[in-house]
């Protein structure tokens, strides 16, 4: 579609807005605004920066639609990737503030702590290589777009849903983590049960996809950055006060608690 610089600009400052008030929009796709995925990803990168001069600070990236548990559950079936920023973070065992949020939802998820940059085309064992430590995490996604429906231009857009995550203890990265039973529980209830094996057969195959993206942008993974490789399962509506813990096979777990209502 034939759109100027400052369309895009315009479109980047209402997905953002969205964010920030929590407060759904509509699709772009249904307003009539069809993107490529390159105006796509330069509005996420917009957006983004409007986060950033807030004073948040980038601490990696997520993958997205890794899993085919995933891209069924979202119609959507391309791998997609955005910026993890500070403003994001919820400490491992901390409070998730409901009232930020317009319909969470969250999912479990394993994380990368990279030791070397990463980018462009590198196989399993060099992305394995920079790998300096692996940890079970949390994922809470919230499509700013009303009913939590989007084309896969609008999710790229609205930075595919990125709105929370916590990262479990760090764990040293010569564990086999191919096969992974990973439990997402509710209160000690579980609501999805997977195997780290959902995330393309094997979850260092979302950081050589990452590394890859990251080079298709001119960009790279960086040294000390986080790379979330993608939900193993579908993801679960929360709601307030719900404890929230990801257990994973030798990993251990990451957890959080959602807010009560109106607490700020
Ligand atoms: C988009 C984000 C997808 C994942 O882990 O697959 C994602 C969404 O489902 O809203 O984070
Ligand atoms: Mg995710």
């Amino acid at each position: 579609m034939n759109m100027s610089n400052q369309e895009i600009t315009e479109l980047a400052a209402q997905v953002d807005g969205a964010a920030l008030n929590a407060q759904a929009i509509e699709q772009l796709s249904s307003l009539g605004i069809d993107l490529s995925i390159e105006q796509a990803y330069q509005l996420q990168s917009l957006s983004v920066a409007r986060r950033y001069s807030r004073g948040e600070h980038q601490l990696g990236v997520k993958m997205g639609f890794t899993s085919r548990a995933k891209m069924i559950q979202m119609g959507v079936d391309d791998m997609i990737w955005g910026p993890l920023t500070s403003g994001m973070f919820i400490e491992d065992g901390g409070e998730m503030n409901f009232s930020h949020f317009i319909h969470p939802r969250v999912e479990p998820e394993i994380a990368f702590l990279l030791k070397r940059p990463l980018s462009g085309v590198i196989n399993l064992a060099e992305a394995m290589s920079a790998v300096e430590a692996v940890a079970p995490a949390l994922e809470v996604i919230d499509s700013r777009y009303n009913n939590f429906q989007f084309s896969l231009q609008d999710v790229i857009a609205d930075n595919c849903s990125s709105s929370g995550f916590t990262v479990g203890a760090w764990q040293k990265a010569d564990v086999d983590i191919s096969n992974l039973g990973m439990v997402l529980e509710f209160d000690g209830a579980a609501v999805q049960v997977g195997s780290s094996a959902a995330i393309l057969g094997n979850p260092y195959r979302s950081l050589v996809a990452a590394a890859r993206m990251a080079g298709e942008a001119g960009s790279e993974l960086t040294a000390g950055s986080i790379v979330l490789a993608g939900a193993a399962t579908a993801a679960e509506a929360l709601r307030p006060g719900v404890h929230v813990r990801v257990n994973t096979e030798k990993l251990g777990v990451a957890e959080f608690t959602v807010s009560q209502p109106l607490s700020e």
